[in-house]
C-alpha cells in the first residue's frame, strides 16, 4: 500500500486507528473519539496531573485536567513561582497539537527514491521491526566501512534527556555531527551577555522591582522566556516603572509602554551607544557599579578623551577604553541620525534610566541581536544595564539560582567508546564551526558553538565529507531556518533520512523513514530548567494520557531500540553504556526494556532534588513518588549581587566594557587560523578594525538587496500563538491570530504603514506580493501605523507547505498556507557565534498589489 500525499492524512488515519494501542479503533480520524473517551467533556470526573509545557522556551510548569483518559484543560503548576500558577493562551492551543488528527500514528518509509519539494515521498506504513532494521543495517554499514562520522544527529527543541539521543548515541557510535538548533534560536542574544558579563545563557528579569524596563528587541508578554510572569506582572511595573520598548514594530508590549523607540532595523549599536553617552556625560551611571572619577569631575565631554587613570572602577572593567573607542563621538544627535529614533527621545529614555538606576531592567531579546553584524549590537544593549548598575542586581537582569541535578557520567560514556568511535568522533562537523569565516566563538572557545544553518552547506559541497545518514529529532530546519531552499537541496542529497516527529513536517518529506513520536507535555518523560522571578526551577515531563498511536519517547526510547538492534548486529557498546549509565538509581537494576530507560533517566537526573541527602537550596520533596506527583522543584530565591566583588566568569572577573574575555577568545581563533584579529573580522564580514573589535560598537547593517530595487525592510517576529513552528495545524491558530497587534484571523498579512501603502497604492486588505533576493510569496495587506515607515512586518508561522491539512493550504499538492518567513529572508549568519541571522533588516523586499 503506498500513500500518495493526496491520500496520506486519510490513509495514516485509518492505519493508525488498526495499529492503535488503546482507542477505539476508529478510522474516521476523530482523536478525540480514538482517546477512548466515552463520555462527553465534562461528564467524567477528572483530575490535575503535573507535566511541563513547551510551547515556548519559558518552559512552563503545567497540571493538565484529564477526565476519563482524556486531556480537556491546562494551568500552570500550583507550586510553580516561575509562571505563579498560570499558562499564556498557547498553553491551551497545545491541546489541539494532542488530539491532531493528521499525527503520524506508526512508522512509514519513503518508497520515491527521488528527493525534492515537489516529489510525492510515498510513503508506505511499516512495522516497528522493519523500520528499526532498517536503520540499525544503515547504521551498521557505516561502522563496516569505518565512516561513522557520515551519521548525523540533528535535534530541535528539547528536553534535558537529550543527553542520551545527543550525547551518547552519536559519540558511543562514532560521529561528531551532533548538531543542535541553539544557532537558529538566540547565539547572538547569549553573546551579547557573554562577552560583558561572563554568562552564556538568557538572564531572569527581576519586573517586580523595576523602576525602569527597558524590552529591546523583544516582546515579554507575548513571547521570550517568562510569557506568563510577564502578563501576570508587567500591568503592575507599569504603575511603579517607566517601560519602554526599542523595536521597528508596535509590538504587545510596546502598545502598553510608556515609550516606543521605533528604530531602524540593525542599528541597534548606535542606538545603545547614543543612549551611553548620553547616560554618561550626564553623570548618570550607577556609582556603586561602575564607580567614578578619582576626584568626582566628570570628564565625559563629547568628543573627548578621558585618561583611563583618572577612573576608578568597581565592579566593571574598561569604561574609559570603551569610551574612548566607540562612545564618545556617539551623541545622542549622531544616534539619532543613524536609528532614525529622535535625539530628544534618546536624551529622555537614557535620563530615565539613569534617575532608576540601579534598578533598571534592559531586556534584551533576539531582535537586538541575531542580525549580520548583531554580535556587537547585543553587547552594547546589554552594556547599558552595566552602566546604571543592573546586573544582577535588584530589578534588573539576573542569572540563575543552582539547579542540582545530575550530569551524565562522561566516564561511563568514554569507557564504551572503542577505538573508532574514539577516533572519528574528533573529526571535524558538518556545520564547518571554528573555521576562519566561522568563529562561533561560545564561550570562548573557537569552534565552540554550533552553526546550525551552515550544515546545509556542509551537506552539499560534501565539505569536510559526505553526510549519509541523517536522523532529525522534533526539528523542521528545513522550514525554520532562513534559506529554506539551501536545507532543500542538502535534504534531497542526503541518501538516508530519519525523522522522529509527530507530523508529517516539511523535513519529514525529505525522510526515508518516519517514527511517530511521544508529543511534547502529554505523553512523554523529560525534565527541563528554567527560571523567572528570582526563582530557578526544575520541572518534569510525564504522560499524562495515554498514547492514542504507536509512538515512541524520542530522546530516550529511540536510542535504546536501537542499541537493542545494534547489539544484534554485533555492536554492543551503545546497549552497555546505556544499561550501565541508566540503572535504576535506586536499585541499581539496570533497564530491561526503552520504557524503562525512559523513567530511570528521569529518575537519575532529578535524584538530588528528591533523594533528601543534601540542601538543594529550594522546596523539600520527600521521595520519588512526591517528585512525580509534584511535578517540579522551585530553588530559593536568587540571591543579588551573586557575582559582584570580582566573581563575573570574565577573564577579569568584571563586568567588561573593554572585553577582554573577547579579545582573548578572538586572539586564539586567529592564531589557530594563523592570522591576525583584523583579517578575522574582515572574513566575518565586520567593519572594526583593530582594538573596536574588543568592545560593543556600531556595525553598519547588511542588507541583501538594493534600495532601488528592493525599497522596503522586513521585519520578523513570533506570534502570540507560535509554539514554536508546531502550532499551525491547530485550527485555533487562525481562529485567534488577531490577537497579535494589527493582525487579523484567518489571513497571513503583511503589515504596512500607511505613508509607504498610499506610494505603492496598496489599500487595507490587497493582495500583495512580497519578493527579496531570497524569494517570493503572495500575503494580504494591512496597513497599520504600528511599523516603522520604510519597513514592513509578517510574523513568523506560517507557509507551512506540508505539516497537515490546516497547515497547509493543500496538504496533497504540497502548497503553502500563507509564506514562510524564511523563504523571503535570505540566508545569513552572525558568524561570530554562528547564529541565524533573521533580525535587523538585512532581507530587503519590494511590495506590489497582485
Ligand atoms: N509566542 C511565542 N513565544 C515564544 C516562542 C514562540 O514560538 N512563540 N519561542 C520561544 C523561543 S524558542 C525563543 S528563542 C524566545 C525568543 O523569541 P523572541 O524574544 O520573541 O524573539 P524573536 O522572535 O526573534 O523576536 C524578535 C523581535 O525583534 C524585533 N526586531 C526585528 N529586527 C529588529 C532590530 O533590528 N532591532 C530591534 N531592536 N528589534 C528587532 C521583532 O519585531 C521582534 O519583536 O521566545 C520564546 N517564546
Ligand atoms: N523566521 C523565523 N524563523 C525562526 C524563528 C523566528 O522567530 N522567525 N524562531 C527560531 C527559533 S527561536 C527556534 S528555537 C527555531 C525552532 O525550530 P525547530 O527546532 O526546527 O523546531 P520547530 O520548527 O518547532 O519544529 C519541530 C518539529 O518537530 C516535530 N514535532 C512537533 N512536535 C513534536 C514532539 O512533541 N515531539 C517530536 N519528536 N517531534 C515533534 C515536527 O516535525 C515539527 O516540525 O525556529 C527558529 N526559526
Ligand atoms: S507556551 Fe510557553 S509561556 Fe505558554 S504555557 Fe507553554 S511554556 Fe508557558
Ligand atoms: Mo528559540
Amino acid at each position: 500500500m503506498k500513500i500518495k500525499r493526496r491520500d496520506f492524512l486519510k490513509l495514516t488515519a485509518a492505519a493508525g486507528a488498526t495499529a492503535a494501542l488503546t482507542g477505539c479503533g476508529t478510522a474516521d480520524m476523530n482523536a478525540l473519539k480514538a482517546a477512548g473517551s466515552t463520555k462527553n467533556i465534562g461528564e467524567a470526573p477528572g483530575q490535575w496531573l503535573p507535566t511541563t509545557c513547551q510551547g515556548c522556551t519559558t518552559w512552563c510548569p503545567v497540571e493538565v485536567f484529564v477526565q476519563d483518559g482524556r486531556a480537556v484543560k491546562v494551568r500552570g503548576n500550583r507550586y510553580s513561582k516561575q509562571n505563579d500558577g498560570n499558562v499564556c493562551p498557547r498553553g491551551h492551543l497545545s491541546l489541539q497539537q494532542l488530539y491532531d488528527p493528521d499525527r503520524i500514528k506508526l512508522p512509514m518509509k519513503r518508497t520515491n527514491p527521488k528527493k525534492g519539494r515537489n516529489e510525492d515521498p510515498m510513503f508506505v506504513p511499516i512495522s516497528w521491526d522493519e523500520a528499526l532494521n532498517t536503520i540499525a543495517d544503515k547504521m551498521m554499514e557505516l561502522r563496516t566501512n569505518s565512516e561513522p562520522e557520515k551519521f548525523c544527529l540533528m535535534r530541535g527543541r528539547y528536553t534535558y534527556h537529550r543527553d542520551v539521543i545527543y550525547d551518547v548515541l552519536p559519540k558511543v557510535f562514532g560521529s561528531p555531527n551532533n548538531i543542535s538548533h541553539s544557532s537558529t534560536c538566540a547565539e547572538a542574544e547569549k553573546f551579547g551577555s557573554y562577552y560583558t558579563e561572563g554568562y552564556w545563557d538568557y538572564r531572569d528579569y527581576d519586573i517586580d522591582n523595576a523602576r525602569y524596563i527597558l524590552i529591546w528587541g523583544c516582546d515579554p508578554v507575548a513571547s521570550n522566556r517568562m510569557v506568563p510572569a510577564a502578563i501576570k506582572r508587567l500591568g503592575n511595573a507599569l504603575d511603579r516603572a517607566t517601560v519602554a520598548a526599542v523595536d521597528p514594530r508596535l509590538t504587545t508590549s510596546a502598545a502598553k509602554a510608556q515609550e516606543w523607540l521605533p528604530l531602524q532595523p540593525g542599528t541597534d549599536g548606535a542606538l545603545a551607544l547614543g543612549i551611553a553617552h548620553v547616560i554618561l556625560t550626564d553623570g548618570g551611571w550607577d556609582r556603586d557599579f561602575v564607580g567614578d572619577f578619582k576626584d568626582g569631575f566628570n570628564r565625559f565631554k563629547p568628543g573627548a578623551m578621558v585618561d583611563e587613570a583618572d577612573f576608578v572602577e568597581k565592579e566593571t572593567y574598561g569604561l574609559v577604553k570603551w569610551w574612548n573607542l566607540a562612545v564618545k563621538d556617539m551623541t545622542a544627535a549622531k544616534a539619532a541620525e543613524i536609528s532614525g529614533v529622535p535625539a530628544e527621545q534618546i536624551i529622555r529614555v537614557a535620563r530615565g534610566l539613569a534617575a532608576a538606576a540601579p534598578n533598571v531592567c534592559v531586556w534584551m531579546g533576539p531582535g537586538a541581536a541575531m542580525h549580520a553584524r548583531g554580535g556587537y549590537s547585543g553587547m552594547a544593549v546589554h552594556a547599558l544595564g552595566g552602566l546604571v548598575g543592573g546586573i544582577d542586581n535588584v530589578g534588573g537582569s539576573l542569572q540563575t539560582a543552582k539547579i542540582p541535578v545530575n550530569k551524565l557520567d562522561g566516564d561511563i560514556l568514554k569507557k564504551h567508546q572503542d577505538e573508532l568511535a574514539k577516533k572519528h568522533t574528533k573529526k571535524e562537523k558538518i556545520d564547518q564551526r571554528g573555521r576562519l569565516e566561522l568563529p562561533t566563538i561560545n564561550k570562548g572557545k573557537s569552534g565552540g558553538g554550533v552553526s546550525t544553518n551552515n550544515a546545509p552547506n556542509g551537506i552539499i559541497n560534501k565539505d569536510p565529507y559526505e553526510i549519509k545518514m541523517l536522523v532529525g529529532y522534533m526539528n523542521n530546519f528545513v522550514f525554520s531556518s532562513n534559506g529554506t531552499d539551501r536545507w532543500e537541496k542538502a535534504l534531497s542529497m542526503v541518501p538516508f533520512t530519519v525523522h522522529l516527529t509527530t507530523h508529517a513536517s516539511e523535513f519529514s518529506m525529505f525522510s526515508d523513514i518516519l517514527l511517530p513520536c511521544a508529543i511534547s507535555k502529554y505523553e512523554r518523560h523529560g525534565f527541563l530548567k528554567t527560571k523567572a522571578n528570582r526563582y530557578a526551577t526544575c520541572t518534569i515531563q510525564q504522560p499524562v494520557v495515554q498514547p492514542i498511536w504507536q509512538v515512541i519517547e524520542d530522546e530516550t526510547e529511540f536510542p535504546f531500540l536501537i542499541a537493542e538492534k545494534l547489539k544484534e548486529r554485533g555492536f554492543s557498546n551503545l546497549h552497555d553504556c546505556l544499561v550501565e549509565m541508566y540503572a535504576d538509581p535506586e536499585t541499581g537494576a539496570a533497564p530491561k526494556t526503552a520504557q524503562e530507560l525512559s523513567l530511570n533517566a528521569l529518575k537519575y537526573y532529578t535524584k538530588p532534588l528528591w533523594d533528601g541527602k543534601k540542601d538543594t537550596h529550594g522546596d523539600t520533596i520527600n521521595g520519588w513518588n512526591e517528585m512525580l506527583s509534584r511535578g517540579m522543584w522551585n530553588s530559593e530565591p536568587y540571591a543579588y549581587k551573586s557575582h559582584w566583588g570580582g566573581k563575573f566568569s570574565t577573564e577579569t572577573k568584571k563586568f567588561e566594557f573593554y572585553s577582554e574575555t573577547l579579545k582573548k577568545a578572538l586572539t586564539a581563533h586567529a592564531e589557530r587560523h594563523k592570522v591576525d584579529v583584523d583579517t578575522v573580522m574582515e572574513k566575518v564580514n565586520y567593519t572594526a578594525r583593530g582594538e573596536m573589535a574588543f568592545v560593543p560598537h556600531h556595525e553598519p547593517p547588511l542588507r541583501h538587496g538594493s534600495e532601488a530595487e528592493y525599497p522596503l525592510l522586513f521585519i520578523d517576529y513570533k506570534s502570540r500563538l507560535n509554539r514554536e513552528g508546531r502550532s499551525q495545524n491547530a485550527p485555533w491558530y487562525y481562529e485567534f491570530k488577531h490577537v497579535d497587534p494589527g493582525d487579523v484571523g484567518g489571513q497571513d498579512t503583511l503589515r504596512l504603514h500607511p505613508t509607504d501603502a498610499t506610494q505603492l497604492g496598496i489599500k487595507d486588505g490587497d493582495r500583495v506580493r512580497i519578493t527579496s533576493m531570497g524569494g517570493s510569496g503572495e500575503a494580504v495587506a494591512r496597513v497599520w501605523e504600528g511599523v516603522r515607515p520604510g519597513t514592513v512586518s509578517k510574523s513568523y508561522g506560517q507557509g507551512h507547505w506540508a505539516y497537515g491539512r490546516t497547515a497547509a493550504s493543500d496538504f496533497a499538492k504540497g502548497t503553502a498556507r500563507g509564506i514562510n518567513n524564511n523563504t523571503i529572508i535570505p540566508w545569513e549568519l552572525e558568524r561570530l557565534s554562528g547564529s541565524n541571522a533573521r533580525n535587523g533588516g538585512h532581507a530587503a523586499v519590494r511590495v506590489e498589489k497582485i
